[in-house]
């Protein structure tokens, strides 16, 4: 089934893992719509702001969270915006997978000590790709 993906990743937290965002994002387009592909654009700047204030941006992502079926979060670089958006998609219910690189990043226990998320360590980004296959292919 065709499902609608919510990818948070940082943008205003830093870009560094913007080129995994992009082949993530490729990968869930096989077969599945993303919601949210601005997230992978590597040309984004640090300070861009996109055409709508944010005002805009927060009522966006926030109508396109509660219209997604799953939020897959990437959580290596640490971003309020990202962390906002879990708790958000938490309280709607939605399922909410989340990866981080095991010997690069130290997730903060709000997220490891609630049960309600699936946590998701890796190293490679084809363990990403076949999590990620996994989960979509789920129901
Ligand atoms: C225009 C083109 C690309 O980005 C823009 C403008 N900025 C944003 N547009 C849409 N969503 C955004 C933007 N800035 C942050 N977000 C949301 O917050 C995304 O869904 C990310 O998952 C998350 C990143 O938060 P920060 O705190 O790292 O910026």
């Amino acid at each position: 089934m065709n499902k609608k993906v919510y990818f948070a990743g940082s943008i205003r937290g830093g870009r560094a893992d913007a080129a995994l965002y992009a082949a993530v994002i490729a990968h869930i387009k096989h077969k599945n719509t993303v919601l949210t592909e601005h997230v992978g654009d590597l040309k984004l700047s640090l300070l861009e702001r996109g055409e709508a204030g944010d005002r805009a941006i927060y009522e966006q992502d926030t109508a396109w969270l509660a219209e997604c079926d799953l939020v897959m979060a990437e959580c290596f670089c640490p971003s309020l915006g990202v962390v906002y958006e879990l708790a958000y998609a938490e309280k709607l219910n939605k399922p909410c997978h989340i990866f981080y690189r095991r010997s690069a990043a130290q997730l903060s226990a709000m997220l490891t000590g609630d049960p309600y998320f699936d946590i998701i360590p890796y190293e490679t980004e084809d363990e990403v790709f076949s999590a990620l296959d996994r989960i979509l292919n789920e129901n």
